[in-house]
């Protein structure tokens, strides 16, 4: 088996931005299955907005969904989680995060790091996972629920943690304290189906609004 071949534009980013946008992992016959089994899992249907949930943010197994982590995600996965030519393993569910269309206007979110949950009590050194995902199961346009990144923000954020290493010792304690780390403007992504965001632990980021007219369905899954 060959190594997927992540471009070194992809590499130099995730260095530099702490985050990737990557399309071509999986085919879009694999995508367009997922995002079906996805609705079977809401039991919703695409074309009744009457049948969607107000939210849904679950673990999903469907088969139909795994077979988005193909070889050569999990080979990327590996290589900008620092362990390159290694492959990770598949997993056996993944989270949804799906964003529901809202009559609001849009407004950009706030900033946060993953696995900041107090009770969960993750620390921040050594870094409580290698790599975060999400995948995007159809086309998002410009404010319909895109993610926000905040490019480099890992770095600031990981001066800010050394800078105290005591009080930073937590994933909760740090992530309260993002407002310190000066993490600038973020960019609102326009993912196409099928695309992957590989982020990493100490990026910021957040889920904003979805001011379209269908959902933002995505998964969620960190190594
Ligand atoms: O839904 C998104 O775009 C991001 C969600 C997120 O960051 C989270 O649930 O931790
Ligand atoms: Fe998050």
């Amino acid at each position: 088996m060959n190594v997927h071949e992540l471009s070194s534009k992809h590499l130099t980013d995730y260095v530099q931005d702490g985050f990737t946008l990557v399309s071509g992992l999986m085919g879009d016959s694999i995508a367009t299955a997922a995002e079906l089994a996805m609705w079977s899992c809401m039991k919703a249907r695409p074309d009744d907005p009457d049948t969607w949930p107000d939210s849904f943010a679950e673990g999903v197994d469907h088969p139909d969904i795994i077979a988005c982590y193909t070889d050569a995600f999990l080979q990327v996965a590996a290589q900008l989680g620092g362990e390159s030519s290694a492959r990770f393993e598949a997993p056996g569910g993944a989270l949804a995060i799906n964003i529901f269309p809202t009559e609001e206007p849009w407004q950009p979110p706030g900033p946060h790091i993953d696995h900041a949950i107090k009770e969960h009590g993750h620390r921040t050194f050594p870094r409580p996972f290698r790599v975060a995902t999400m995948t995007f199961l159809d086309d998002v346009e410009y404010h319909c629920g895109g993610t926000a990144v905040w490019p480099g923000s890992h770095q600031a954020i990981e001066r800010l943690a050394r800078s105290d290493e005591e009080r930073y010792g937590f994933m909760w304690t740090l992530n309260q304290d993002l407002h310190r780390a000066e993490v600038g403007d973020p960019v609102i992504l326009t993912p196409r189906r099928g695309d992957v965001l590989f982020y990493d632990a100490l990026c910021a980021h957040g889920g904003s609004a979805n001011t379209g007219s269908r959902p933002r369905l995505a998964l969620n899954h960190k190594w």
